[in-house]
């Protein structure tokens, strides 16, 4: 395992010998977590002063119990940060991400995060294993549930709204998946084939602890992909991947990706 600890000042040459050895990869995953939206202003969920859990227990507000205990409170904060990522945008992992298909055609992109910000950045076919914050549905028969367009206003992160009834009198409830939730199955299989048959896999921003999310590195190293871990912080991924680069996704998939350009220039 080969750890560098990244900052810009440092410039992206440092990354050749991550760009010569993914030069010949055609297959590549990115497993991105919360630590990639980071940058855009959108809170992670453990580890720090703003994280999402160090201000709310995720039992009060993550599982199915606490939105059936309590609706209203639940509703409330996903609609406070449903408004806080439709004012937030890309930043520049984000942006770096989508460019990469430039070098990986077959590049496929598989977030946790329940945010649009891959898509606004330029990847298409994001699979989505935690769900998204803008695809409510109902909680009885499931129907999709159209949230009126534009930006909704910011409500105070705490404070309870009703959520709306679906025509069977059941709640809408976010399109995302709690604790105790199955994973859309389709998208599981879709990214389990992924990261079992591709060539590298680039984890971004991500503690790696929720499963079965978290199997999807472990996967593609157990298959012999290269696993490269872009994380200021260690995780419980660390002793698992081939290159291990500590700093900031902002500051670190741009230079990835200008490395790749430089070393693809020179051969
Ligand atoms: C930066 C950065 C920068 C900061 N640049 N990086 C085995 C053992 C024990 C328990 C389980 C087990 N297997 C399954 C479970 C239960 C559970 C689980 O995994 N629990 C763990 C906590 C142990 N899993 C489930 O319940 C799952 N379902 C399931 O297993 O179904 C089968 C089943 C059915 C019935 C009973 C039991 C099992 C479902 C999991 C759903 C997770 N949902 C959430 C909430 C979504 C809704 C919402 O948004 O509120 O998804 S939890 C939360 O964690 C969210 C995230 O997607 C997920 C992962 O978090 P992520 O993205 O890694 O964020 P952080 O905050 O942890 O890390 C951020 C990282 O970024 C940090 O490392 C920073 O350092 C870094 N960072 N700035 C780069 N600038
Ligand atoms: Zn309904």
């Amino acid at each position: 395992m080969h750890t560098l600890t990244y900052t810009p000042e440092q410039g992206h040459d440092v990354l050749l010998p991550l760009a010569q050895a993914l030069g010949s990869a055609q297959k590549v995953v990115v497993f991105t977590g919360a630590g990639v939206s980071a940058e855009s202003g959108i809170a992670t969920f453990r580890n720090g002063a703003n994280a999402l859990w160090s201000r709310n227990d995720a039992q009060r507000m993550a599982t199915p119990e606490a939105f059936h205990a309590n609706p209203a409170r639940v509703w409330g904060w996903y609609e406070y940060r449903r408004a806080v990522i439709a004012r937030a945008q890309p930043n520049p992992a984000h942006l770096a991400i989508a460019a990469l298909t430039r070098h990986f055609p077959e590049l496929r992109v598989v977030t946790q995060n329940v945010d649009d910000l891959h898509e606004r950045a330029g990847s298409n076919d994001v699979i989505h294993l935690h769900g998204r914050l803008d695809q409510a549905r109902c909680d009885k028969c499931a129907r999709a549930f159209t949230h009126l367009s534009g930006i909704p206003a910011l409500p105070e992160e705490e404070v309870p709204i009703q959520p709306p009834q679906c025509a069977c009198g059941g709640y809408v409830r976010p399109g995302v998946v709690w604790f105790g939730e199955s994973l859309p199955e389709d998208d599981w299989d879709a990214a389990t084939h992924l990261a079992g048959h591709c060539d590298a896999l680039i984890s971004v921003g991500t503690s790696a602890m929720v499963f079965p999310a978290a199997q999807l590195p472990r996967l593609a190293k157990s298959n012999n992909a290269t696993v490269i871990q872009v994380n200021p912080a260690p995780t419980e991924m660390d002793l698992h991947c081939d290159f291990n680069l500590r700093g900031h996704a902002g500051d670190i998939l741009p230079a990835l990706l200008a490395a790749l350009e430089r070393n693809q220039s020179a051969s």
